[in-house]
């Protein structure tokens, strides 16, 4: 069928107002003396704009961004006397078609308010900048050239009630269009559908414009074949004149994984309106949402309309293009944070099916950041509410605002639950706005985040909140709720911050949604940064700006740049984390005797065997062994088990593994058949599992004797043959040169290093890693003995490791043998002192001469890992570059690394340096220090350091979502009492 709204303007009573405006901005609402929107204005001054658009991307005012802080002085309903505005003109030809004599104006968003004049009459005013505003303009137009001038001002009233977690820009950034109507029509119409035994009802309510006239409306199923029809009748109601009931026998149900959309043509003697009906039933059973008898779970995430070069102004193309990668990454579901999206975004989910939280444009977050003396929870979340949520002057634009939230969108089958808004704290305006929802609409159900309703002491009204959402619990705390005889299902409305390198929570949560029924699944964190585009930079690189760096007075940073996707759309290693965990299918155990493969069915609707088919493949060592296409040839129904045979054949000796991987059968309208959407992945046993690679560089190599000459400092000791010079400093306890062949290794001394840049999700933990000194500490060593023993040169060191002023942080035991083929070898037993706090990592720092550019490795790749974010990599053996490693966050932190490795191996031209390790490790190498990652506030100021740094590691703290989440879980932190790590270097050797 197609959705709809990509035939939106195809019809002879749609004239398109989008296009090229003329326009002036004003400083000051002060400035604009002369009244520009009178016909025979001369508008010389004004320039050729593209309307939809925000002033900001013309080049005018400036962007800013902020989240919770109101960008103007707190002090509602006034704004700031020097309002910023534009004034804006069309000239556009109209005939005034004899058929359809009612002009109404349409603009489908305007931030913040907005004046409008036709021909030089004014004729009208509106607010409310997510929200259709229409006005009658039938009188006002003239066959002809017609001038429509609009003066959008920057704040007004509304700005109060607009403070959501965004970049705030202004102008008219949606569709304006004109609509032609006969006097007659039906002016608005309601659908709902619910199922009874087997058959759907289709109920359709509806009001006229003008007198009442016959109308039949006829249902079509996605054939074209008409189902059922029937006139309206009248039928009055609260809101509605008319209504028709119409029975569906053997209905198809919509639901995201199958869409099925049904057409319902609504037909008066001037006019056709076409529209899609998607029949659905929403339940609420024992705290278990319920949608068509199946209890679910929201697949979601948080969106907002933007992007970094059209801003606010989203197409189709832009939307669509969400919704695929969504599709690709097993989502299902899309809260329109926090505001509602363009209306063809909402027909979109309808069509290629994602349930939605449509969410009603309604933020006061700023009334929670006032001065106070007493800054005490209870007293501050006293003061947020009665400012605006609930103090009773702000119940009419509440109201105003869930309406128009409400009513421009009841059609559409995606939505399975209205927001009232987020974060404005909770009270009378609240109040009135769910019992008004609730009962215009009970066959939807509703949440509202900050209603705190289990743990606000003050005697609210929470009967009309369907869903006790929360934003950011931790897992105990859901355990709690869940323990204490729960009474609405609970709803993850934002978890797992997206912030930089993360989230490093997904599986947890994911574990915690399929514990139990009651818990109906969450919505990430959210889609995409956001961020400006400034161009490229004289080297190419593309420049984005975030919070800060456009001089604004109040902003936040980068906290607007927390999403799954960078943004021009390019996936974070979060999102493709996000599509492993949230397979389709996972498997629950795998018998190597039998080939029996146990599968789960984590689809909500959909039989696996229709929805999936299997490749599957046995890796030894790095080595692909063999690889299968397998058909589901039994059902797996959603949340059941089956099995499936395999024949695979396991060598005796090496690390394998079973990759089983799950490609779409059919596709879906936005995904292609064949697509992988999800891999599991299972350890082989055998007679040996370790690789075999790494275990042959561990043996010890035999050559002729050569004999090693130890030569002894006050400061170094140096060793040598006739193929290397090895310095060593008995101050610090490590290489400072490995001279091999007459060429050195090293560009620096050798470190040990404790330090990350911290990741956007360290951003509390740095302040604490920083007051213990980790990223200034050094190494130095107290005693250096050593011997010769057989082939070896061994060096036993006692080291610490401490920042200035502070006390040691670690004493590390530390044994380095040096071979006479030139391999070394290290153990370091390591303890540390538990005053201070987690590590964010522990290991050697080695800069390589920047020649190594090319590297091998066996470990999880191909992208970066960390203990608590590796859903999305495998083992297998990987061949990459330097350059290919770094991750290129915006505001640079840590990246790169990868864990559960096994050996690393640098290259450049014929020669080599490698590492292995009898227990498996983590590593990163990278062009930039973690200083210099550390320092830059932008990817596009980073200076490479001059040599390849290889970071070899015992283990990295884990990544968490402690941006805006709970703190990182005990389990992921590096804070052992005493490790031991161990590390054999290798050069120059044929691999
Ligand atoms: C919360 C907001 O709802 C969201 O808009 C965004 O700000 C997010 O979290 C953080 O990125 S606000 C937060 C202070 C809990």
């Amino acid at each position: 069928m197609g959705p709809l709204v990509e035939n939106r303007y195809a019809s002879d009573r749609v004239t398109e107002l989008n296009g090229t405006w003329q326009f002036q901005y004003f400083k000051s609402i002060y400035d604009l003396e002369e009244k520009f929107y009178e016909l025979g204005y001369d508008c010389s001054k004004f320039t050729k704009v593209e309307v939809p658009g925000v002033w900001q991307n013309y080049g005018y005012d400036s962007h800013q961004y902020t989240n919770v802080r109101y960008p103007i002085p707190l002090d509602p309903p006034y704004v700031p006397q020097e309002n910023p505005c534009g004034a804006y003109i069309k000239k556009f030809v109209y005939q005034k078609p004899e058929k359809a004599p009612k002009a109404y104006l349409n603009f489908e968003g305007v931030d913040s308010c907005f004046y409008v004049w036709v021909n030089g009459t004014y004729v009208g005013y509106s607010q409310v900048s997510h929200a259709t505003s229409e006005f009658d303009v039938t009188d006002a137009l003239a066959d002809g050239e017609n001038t429509l001038a609009v003066l959008v001002l920057k704040w007004c009233d509304g700005t109060y009630l607009e403070d959501q977690d965004k970049f705030r820009m202004s102008g008219i950034f949606r569709d304006v269009y004109l609509l032609n109507r006969p006097e007659q029509v039906i002016y608005d119409y309601f659908t709902t559908t619910e199922l009874r035994e087997g058959q759907a009802v289709l109920t359709v309510k509806a009001r006229y414009q003008g007198q009442a006239v016959p109308a039949k409306l006829t249902l079509y199923d996605a054939d074209h074949k008409a189902v059922v029809s029937q006139a309206l009748n009248e039928e009055a109601g609260t809101e509605y004149t008319h209504k028709a009931v119409m029975l569906v026998k053997e209905p198809k149900l919509w639901n995201p994984e199958q869409p099925y959309l049904y057409t319902l043509v609504l037909e008066t003697e001037g006019e056709v309106i076409t529209d899609r009906i998607g029949i659905r039933e929403i339940v609420v059973k024992d705290a278990v949402l319920y949608v068509n008898g199946t209890a679910i779970k929201f697949k979601g995430v948080n969106r907002h309309d933007s992007d970094p070069v059209t801003g606010f102004v989203i197409g189709l193309e832009q939307m669509k293009k969400d919704l695929q990668m969504m599709k690709e990454s097993n989502f299902n579901a899309v809260r329109s944070s926090h505001y509602p999206n363009a209306p063809y975004f909402y027909q979109l989910c309808d069509e290629y099916g994602f349930f939605v939280i449509a969410e009603a444009d309604n933020e006061s977050h700023g009334t929670q950041s006032q001065y106070l003396k007493d800054s005490s929870w209870e007293n501050v979340s006293r003061k947020w509410n009665e400012r605006i949520s609930d103090n009773p002057d702000f119940i009419p634009a509440t109201m105003d605002r869930t309406k128009l939230c409400v009513h421009r969108e009841k059609n559409r089958p995606c939505i399975i639950i209205w927001s009232m808004g987020n974060e404005c704290g909770y009270g009378c305006t609240f109040e009135e706005a769910l019992k008004w929802t609730k009962s215009f609409d009970p066959a939807r159900l509703t949440c509202y985040e900050s209603s705190f309703y289990r743990n606000d002491r003050r005697k609210y009204d929470y009967t009309n909140i369907d869903i006790f959402s929360r934003m950011y619990p931790s897992l105990e705390e859901i355990q709690e709720y869940m323990e204490e005889k729960p009474d609405k299902p609970f709803l993850l409305i934002e978890y797992c911050h997206a912030m930089g390198n993360g989230p490093g929570d997904l599986e947890d949560y994911f574990k915690m949604v399929y514990k139990y029924d009651v818990l109906c699944g969450g919505f990430v964190w959210e889609w995409c940064d956001h961020a400006i585009y400034q161009g490229q930079d004289a080297n190419g690189k593309e420049k984005y700006f975030y919070g800060g760096d456009f001089g604004e007075e109040v902003h936040d940073g980068n906290f607007c740049m927390d999403g799954l996707v960078y943004p021009d759309r390019t996936p974070h290693t979060g999102l493709l984390e996000y599509q492993n965990v949230y397979r389709p299918a996972r498997a629950v155990s795998f018998c190597q005797n039998t080939g029996e493969l146990c599968l789960e069915n984590y689809m909500n609707y959909v039989d696996l065997k229709d929805y999936l088919y299997l490749t599957y493949e046995v890796n030894c060592d790095g080595k692909l062994l063999e690889k299968k296409q397998l058909e589901l040839k039994e059902s797996i129904l959603p949340r059941k088990k089956g099995t499936v045979q395999l024949k695979i054949c396991v060598p005796e000796c090496g690390k394998c593994y079973l990759k089983v991987s799950y490609h779409l059968k059919q596709g879906n309208a936005l995904v292609v058949p064949g697509s992988v959407i999800g891999f599991d992945e299972i350890l082989l046993e055998n007679k040996d599992e370790r690789n075999q690679q790494a275990v042959k560089l561990l043996e010890y190599r035999k050559e002729d004797a050569v004999s090693m000459q130890v030569l002894e400092t006050d400061r170094f000791l140096t060793i040598e043959t006739e193929k290397f010079t090895y310095l060593y400093s008995k101050l610090s306890g490590l290489f400072e040169q490995l001279c091999l062949n007459g060429e050195e290794l090293l560009a620096a001394p050798m470190e040990v290093n404790i330090w990350r840049a911290p990741t956007d999700n360290d951003r509390k933990m740095k302040l604490e890693w920083m007051a213990a000194g980790y990223d200034r500490s050094k190494t130095r060593a107290y005693d250096t003995k050593w011997e010769i023993s057989g082939e070896s040169v061994i060096i036993h060191s006692t080291m610490s490791v401490a920042a200035v002023a502070l006390q040691k942080v670690l004493d590390i035991e530390t044994e380095w043998k040096v071979q006479s083929t030139g391999e070394i070898s290290v153990n370091m037993q390591v303890k540390k002192d538990m005053e201070f706090p987690q590590l964010p990592r522990f290991g050697l720092r080695l800069f390589l001469k920047e020649e190594y550019e090319s590297l091998k490795f066996y470990g999880l790749g191909p992208h970066e890992s960390y203990v608590d974010k590796r859903r999305s990599c495998s083992h297998d053996l990987y061949e990459t570059t330097v350059a290919e490693q770094h991750e290129d966050y915006l505001r640079p932190q840590e990246n790169g690394s990868h864990t559960d490795c096994d050996y690393v191996m640098m290259e450049t031209e014929g020669r080599t340096f490698g590492a292995v390790s009898s227990r498996p490790f983590t590593f990163n190498v990278s062009y930039y220090t973690q200083e210099e990652l550390t320092e830059k506030a932008h990817n596009f100021e980073l200076e490479k350091s001059g040599s390849t740094i290889v970071c070899l590691d015992y283990a990295q703290n884990g990544i968490g979502s402690n941006s805006c989440g709970p703190e990182l879980r005990k389990e992921y932190r590096l804070e052992e009492e005493t490790f031991a790590f161990d590390m054999k270097l290798l050069f120059g050797k044929e691999w």
